[in-house]
């Protein structure tokens, strides 16, 4: 239905009790970021009265728009929104409680906090690149379940810092690449940062870069409501993504403030609040909005609840109704786990050894025969990782139905393309790189784990088993810095039963992301024989028991096998030792402490914990009878099997250090 251009004057009156909240929600807070809300109050308020498809009585509805506040600082836009259409989690309370502990408002928007928060964003770039992720969620459930049931749009509001991290450059090139026409990103061009203008660090044309990427681009006056409007209604048509330079004054309405980089943060003072509410002519007492003017707010809450209606009937009356909620809900067949286990018992009775990462690819067989959930991807490292299945197709610009991601060189912008499907829901991203290269996506991996997404990171190339290309490429302080992000599974399996194990805990843990660190490598079987049960949800198994044994060999991934060649060493010598396996040390701890102490052996236990990267942690599992072999510094370049025995990580000195421990 044809729209008409909005009135200016009462865009501003609406845009104004997002100002008046925000203004008084930092000066209660005392801190925070007035100058993104102010000035970008206006484009918002247009862009949710007239395009923004949203219902805050049914916030998850899967074919929402989805809106993203890439520049996350400028919270108190989002909260301000998500209070006047009426979310009901976003109280008046909430706003009035901005950055207190245990409030919604959190110092920058947090995913899980309150619907309508679709992604966690402050780290600057991180939000945009999570959107160009969703944009793709949304062309694949397009493709996957038509128009009638898929089609929205993705929106984000970006600032100059977003656009100056590099992670904007993958992003954007990704999305002009596979032409996200459902993007349209709103860029708050107000030339200003906190160290003042733009020109102090930017020379570039933004424009240019977006459009070199394959954008369209436009732009428009962000405090005249007619013509964000035509902006706006332009983007609706087009067939590639859409960047909208919005030319607005930072910390629009605060005398003295407004246009500088002063107007960025801090609450401004009493003194401040009530000269804005001069100039801008607002009369109503902190945290007031007057009855007409929420009501008016109130019915653009209710725009879209019509539009949900429709679609909900819609969906009901589909021959596919089922299969889509079962996307949606994340729901795996039954077959999926039943497969790895006839993987695992196959595996055993083959006795299949080989490179975890070659592995990984057999468990991947069989999960993208069994889900249509997963999207694979790598970042040019595809025959590496052995991230593509012979089963499923790569997507392509213009047909988005296949399941693989060709993502390029761009980790990070991969990294967050993932959250942002994860959070988009309906599909399950996975995605890999070289595990050194985990640095170059860490903070996306981060912020996965701190919103808990869905997202499954597959570093292979796991350690000095890289072999000739040398330190560069070879992974040391990773596995320990991977492992001290909180909520992420960092999980590295030994042999093929559990990396089909691990592919498990990564397909069914719905609320955290799981990274897989595989060997380039061979690996050996280190199973005797089949089990149903998923030891390694355990986190770490008793691999080889010897009743009475004074010595237990920890160890994970590739160095089981190294564990396993020792523990035979000291068999001849007439030396009895336990082998422990250790996929994963964050589930280890979730275990009874009884079940822990049985795994690592009681006190008095000789300890020698094996695995080819630095020691960071391993002492919690020492014991105070303990030693560690592995790796002190960089790599070297070399065929792995030297470079392993170059530092020593082979079974004759680890059976030797053993010996000196039961000394
Ligand atoms: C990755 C990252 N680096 C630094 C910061 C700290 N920071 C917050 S906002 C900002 C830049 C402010 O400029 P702009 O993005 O243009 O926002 P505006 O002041 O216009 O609202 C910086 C450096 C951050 N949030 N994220
Ligand atoms: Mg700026």
């Amino acid at each position: 239905m044809p729209q008409t251009a909005p009135d200016q004057a009462h865009i501003r009156h609406l845009a104004n009790a997002i100002r008046f909240l925000t203004l008084d929600a930092v000066q209660a807070a005392k801190s925070g970021h007035p100058g993104l809300p102010l000035g970008m109050a206006d484009v918002a308020t247009v862009l949710f009265s007239h395009f923004l498809k949203f219902n805050p009585a049914a916030p998850h509805w899967p074919d929402r728009d989805r809106f993203v506040l890439s520049a996350g600082h400028g919270s108190m836009l989002l909260y301000s929104l998500l209070h006047l259409t009426g979310y009901p989690d976003m109280t008046l309370d909430e706003l009035k409680h901005f950055r207190k502990v245990g409030s919604r408002t959190a110092g920058h928007p947090e995913y899980g906090h309150a619907p309508g928060i679709e992604t966690t964003t402050g780290p600057l770039g991180q939000g945009i690149a999570n959107a160009v992720g969703m944009a793709m969620a949304e062309r694949h459930l397009n493709a996957r379940f038509g128009s009638e049931l898929v089609d929205h749009k993705t929106y984000v509001i970006a600032s100059d810092g977003d656009l100056e991290e590099g992670i904007s450059h993958e992003a954007i090139e990704l999305a002009g690449h596979y032409k996200l026409k459902n993007l349209i990103v709103l860029w708050d061009d107000n030339s200003i940062t906190i160290d003042g203008s733009t020109d102090l660090s930017r020379t570039s044309n933004v424009d240019g870069r977006f459009r070199d990427a394959g954008w369209i681009t436009d732009n428009c006056n962000g405090h005249d409501a007619a013509d964000v409007f035509r902006a706006l209604e332009q983007a609706q048509k087009a067939d590639r993504p859409v960047m909208i330079a919005c030319r607005t004054v930072i910390g629009f309405g605060m005398p003295g403030r407004e246009g500088t980089q002063k107007a960025h943060s801090d609450a401004p003072g009493e003194e401040l609040v009530a000269a804005s509410r001069k100039q801008l002519g607002w009369d109503h007492p902190a945290f007031v909005i007057p009855d007409d003017l929420a009501n008016q707010w109130r019915a653009i809450g209710s725009r879209g609840a019509a539009a949900f209606a429709d679609w909900t009937a819609r969906k009901n009356a589909s021959a596919q109704a089922k299969e889509f909620d079962d996307a949606i809900g994340g729901v795996l067949p039954p077959s999926l786990a039943a497969g790895l286990v006839a993987l695992k018992q196959k595996i055993v009775a083959d006795k299949t050894d080989g490179a975890t990462r070659k592995l990984s690819e057999k468990a991947l067989d069989v999960i993208n025969a069994e889900t249509k959930l997963t999207i694979g991807g790598s970042a040019d490292l595809t025959p590496s990782n052995n991230t593509k299945t012979k089963n499923i197709e790569p997507v392509t610009p213009d047909d988005f139905s296949g399941r693989y991601l060709h993502y390029g060189i761009r980790e990070h912008g991969m990294a967050a393309a993932m959250n942002g499907m994860a959070l988009h829901g309906g599909v399950i991203p996975y995605g890999g790189t070289f595990m050194v290269f985990s640095d170059y996506c860490r903070p996306s991996i981060r912020l996965a784990a701190l919103m808990g997404a869905h997202t499954v990171f597959v570093m292979t190339h796991d350690s000095i088993g890289v072999g000739e290309d040398g330190p560069t490429h070879q992974p040391i302080e990773q596995l320990a810095a991977l492992r001290a992000i909180p909520n992420l599974l960092v999980m590295r399996p030994a042999d093929g039963v559990e990396t089909a194990e691990c592919w498990q805990i990564a397909m069914e843990s719905k609320s955290n992301p799981s990274l897989l660190a595989l060997s380039r490598q061979d690996t050996v079987l280190g199973r005797d024989s089949h089990t149903a049960d998923n030891l390694s949800a355990r986190g770490a198994y008793v691999l080889r028991e010897a009743p009475g044994a004074k010595l237990t060999l920890l160890a994970t991934g590739t160095e089981v096998g190294l564990a396993l060649k020792t523990r035979e060493l000291l068999a001849a010598d007439g030396i009895e030792s336990r082998v422990v396996s250790m996929p994963c040390w964050a589930l280890f701890e979730k275990q009874p402490a009884e079940y822990r102490q049985m795994v690592l052996g009681g006190p008095g236990m000789a300890r020698l914990a094996i695995e080819a990267a630095c020691p960071l942690g391993w002492d919690r599992y020492m014991g105070e009878k303990g030693a560690f072999l592995g790796m002190h510094g960089f790599g070297a370049s070399g065929p792995a099997k030297d470079v392993y025995a170059h530092f020593g990580i082979t079974a004759e000195h680890a059976a030797e250090m053993a010996k000196d421990l039961l000394k």
